[in-house]
């Protein structure tokens, strides 16, 4: 059995595609439409209990959630594939303490983009809390882009995890225009998993063309 990524284009799905095509592990991929509200069903819910992408379901058929969790799990169980830095080394820290900022200071603002209603009072309100959001976004995206130190990559050690993990959350919450005259760094990054042989396939069928 090989891996299975419940998933959908151009949502956090991409971060175990590209970790899985890094690692050269075979995985199937079962859609769920988030245009269509399907992770909202009940039959979804018995996948993930938070009602979010990703899942990814492992060939010994344990279920993984919540995308920090399923990127750390991935490298303790491929070590060979370098996916980050030996553990206990300081690069290995970095790499998790930039991983860490993405998870709980930037994907979260993105569900205030995607559903600004769950978080306001009435509908009027909705789209200030948005732009908010937005604006949040922007001057989080700014802290990683001055603190990446690699180039192109955030280590100077090289590719790890946490350059799929910038580069994939960068595309969201609708900044296309925005990034490349602000986060050029962060831009590199995307760049260069995008033209990566190993993962230029999955990152085009996800981000190609951008919108
Ligand atoms: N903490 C979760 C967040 C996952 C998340 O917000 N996923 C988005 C897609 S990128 C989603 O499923 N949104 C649908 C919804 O909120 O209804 C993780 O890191 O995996």
């Amino acid at each position: 059995m090989s891996y299975i990524v419940y998933g959908n284009r151009r949502s956090g799905s991409a971060l175990i595609e590209l970790a899985l095509d890094v690692i050269k592990a075979p995985y199937e991929i079962r859609n769920v439409d988030l245009d269509a509200d399907d992770q909202r069903g009940s039959g979804y819910a018995s996948v993930n209990p938070a009602r979010k992408l990703p899942t990814l379901i492992t060939p010994q058929g344990e279920r993984l959630t919540e995308s920090l969790c399923i990127l750390v799990s991935l490298d303790e169980r491929h070590r060979s594939a370098n996916l980050l830095p030996p553990p206990a080394s300081a690069a290995r820290a970095q790499a998790l303490r930039w991983m860490c900022f993405v998870a709980t200071e930037l994907y979260p603002l993105v569900e205030i983009n995607d559903y600004p209603q769950r978080f306001s009072p009435d509908d009027e309100t909705a789209p200030g809390i948005r732009n908010r959001a937005r604006e949040m976004w922007r001057d989080r995206l700014k802290v990683i882009e001055q603190n990446i130190e690699g180039d192109p990559w955030l280590l100077t050690d090289g590719f790890s995890l946490a350059d799929i993990y910038i580069a994939v959350v960068s595309r969201w919450a609708q900044q296309d225009d925005w990034r490349p005259s602000n986060i050029g760094r962060v831009e590199r990054i995307a760049a260069a998993i995008a033209r990566r042989e190993e993962t230029a396939d999955t990152w085009a069928r996800h981000f190609t063309p951008t919108r």
